[in-house]
């Protein structure tokens, strides 16, 4: 089977794959012969599509699949499968350290030993920070990674809201700690809010303006699932305005971040990292090349994804 691929993905499991060749996106020119294609967050639309008739497979390096369009493939038969589970510890991760260095003001604590201000032998006002222990936190979507998140965030001895689109079962929310609320009220009452929904239709500026302004003042924002997700140029607003807080790893333009951000000392920023540890990218590899494999061999796929 040959499969054409955006890049080398990181890892041994790679190599496994006997027929790969590289391209650069987007791709331009006609091509018969390939069967599956491998990509991260590249756009894959009916344009892609057309320019190859014998697609059989799009295997996605990424739990979020939102550049694929998934009603196109289906139309032509093509599947689409993606690289969920084994990054949810690392994005959970990540999601704990942009809660913990936007509370605690640790970028800010950085910079301020890094510049030579530290003249009294204790700080006080000026890098005092706000709890994490024992604070309410409002979990938007409750999937794989927002459930590692809430098993994290019981260490620290948080209470623990959610919204998910269908409530869990009770004994479920026992068990996680974890009590539900309308996304409105959970807005409402968190003083530290953490986004988990994948980017659809259904979810695009799921946090618009309006619910945005009903962040607790002094609440903190964390995004670590995609920047579409939320109304951006709001967002901003409520940062500059220094209303909120905030822990952003995704944007509406990547690599491109709204220019406001890059001097405001409430917000705190990383470059769509989730998922970004040398392990769980590894561990991707070896899900994209399994439903590769699978492929090439006319198993059944392990990870098939498909249009809701
Ligand atoms: C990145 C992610 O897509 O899995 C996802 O949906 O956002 C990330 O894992 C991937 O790591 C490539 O940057």
């Amino acid at each position: 089977m040959k499969i054409l691929s955006s890049r080398r993905f990181p890892g041994p499991s790679w190599d496994e794959l006997e027929d790969v060749e590289y391209y650069d996106p987007p791709l331009r020119a006609t091509r018969e012969d390939v069967e599956a294609l491998a990509v991260v967050g590249e756009e894959v639309g009916a344009a892609t599509l057309e320019l190859l008739p014998s697609l059989r497979l799009v295997a996605n390096y990424g739990v979020g699949y939102d550049g694929i369009d998934l009603a196109a493939c289906a139309g032509r038969g093509v599947a689409v499968t993606n690289t969920p589970g084994v990054l949810d510890a690392a994005t959970a991760d990540l999601a704990l350290a942009l809660i913990l260095a936007s509370r605690r003001r640790v970028v800010e604590g950085d910079a301020f030993v890094r510049s030579g201000k530290w003249g009294t032998e204790w700080v006080s006002g000026a890098l005092l920070g706000q709890e994490v222990s024992g604070a309410t936190l409002g979990i938007v979507g409750l999937g794989r990674i927002g459930t590692a998140v809430a098993r994290r965030a019981s260490g620290f001895e948080m209470r623990l809201l959610y919204w998910k689109r269908t409530r869990l079962p009770v004994e479920d929310e026992a068990e996680l700690g974890v009590e539900f609320r309308e996304l409105d009220d959970l807005l409402r009452e968190s003083e530290i809010v953490t986004v988990h929904v994948p980017l659809a239709e259904s979810t695009e500026k799921l946090i618009d303006a309006r619910r945005i302004g009903l962040l607790r003042p002094g609440a903190c924002f964390v995004n670590t699932s995609r920047g579409a997700i939320v109304d951006e140029p709001a967002l901003v607003a409520a940062l500059v305005a220094g209303r909120i807080r905030a822990g952003l790893d995704v944007f509406v333009d990547e690599p491109d971040v709204p220019a406001e951000l890059l001097g405001l000392p409430n917000v705190v920023l990383t470059p769509h990292v989730g998922s970004a540890t040398a392990e769980t990218r590894e561990a991707m590899t070896r899900v994209l090349v399994d439903n590769l494999q699978a492929a090439a061999a006319g198993r059944p796929l392990p990870n098939p994804v498909y249009a809701s």
